[in-house]
């Protein structure tokens, strides 16, 4: 019943989301300002500028705008320094086989990203090839949980919101899908019990549910 399957990137096709995590965590070090895991799932699927904001939350001082883009441009330069070490062995091949058989069973594959960095990393992986569409940070004026991402991307393989299902590890991108009208599948532990329509402990299962 669905012609595509949307797949967010950091943190369902690859582990981008523990760089992500470091990166915040020596920013959040740098200012003295208390940040753990848990404060770290709020910032999946959220933009750059927003996730700092998160961060700040914890933060008695006041920082300028000026200051605000130094410590945003240093945690994407540290960011894309771990992204570095990244290579196609990072493409598991559970992902990989995955996504061949969905396409071998006629579905269109798109990216559905908040990142600014998702052709960089999917160059890295050399995972560019399974998609048909990827929309990203690049092409949006606002993030997740907006569904804009997800309906750049449904209109990218031109197709319309209810043919396609989104599979993402964010709280705020399942709540974009359902926004956007598109049925969804959570992985991993971010996403609170029954706010998708599916879930999966592994990302092969999705062969399941489509
Ligand atoms: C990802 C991450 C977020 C990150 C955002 C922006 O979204 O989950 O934590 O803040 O991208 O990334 P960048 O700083 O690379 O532009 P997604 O939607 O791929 O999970
Ligand atoms: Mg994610």
């Amino acid at each position: 019943k669905y012609k595509a399957v949307i797949f967010d990137l950091d943190g369902v096709i690859c582990s981008t989301d523990r760089f992500h995590y470091l990166a915040w965590k020596k920013i959040a070090d740098d200012l003295g300002i208390y940040f753990d895991e848990n404060i770290n799932q709020r910032l999946r699927g959220v933009s750059r500028a927003e996730s700092f904001q998160i961060i700040l939350e914890k933060y008695d001082g006041k920082l300028s705008s000026e200051e605000t883009e130094r410590y945003l441009d240093q945690k994407n330069k540290l960011y894309r320094s771990y992204l570095e070490e990244m290579t196609e062995g990072d493409f598991q091949e559970e992902v990989k086989n995955t996504l061949s058989e969905l396409r071998r069973r006629g579905y269109q594959l798109a990216i559905g990203s908040s990142s600014r960095n998702a052709k960089h990393i999917l160059e890295r992986l050399k995972a560019m090839e399974y998609f048909d569409a990827i929309s990203d940070g690049t092409n949006i004026t606002r993030t997740k949980p907006d569904p804009e991402v997800f309906l750049k991307a449904a209109e990218m393989l031109g197709l319309n919101p209810s043919d396609c299902i989104v599979m993402e590890d964010a709280k705020s991108g399942i709540e974009a899908a359902r926004a956007g009208g598109m049925k969804s599948i959570a992985i991993g532990d971010a996403v609170p019990e029954g706010l998708s329509d599916y879930k999966v402990k592994c990302f092969g299962e999705i062969l399941k549910i489509v």
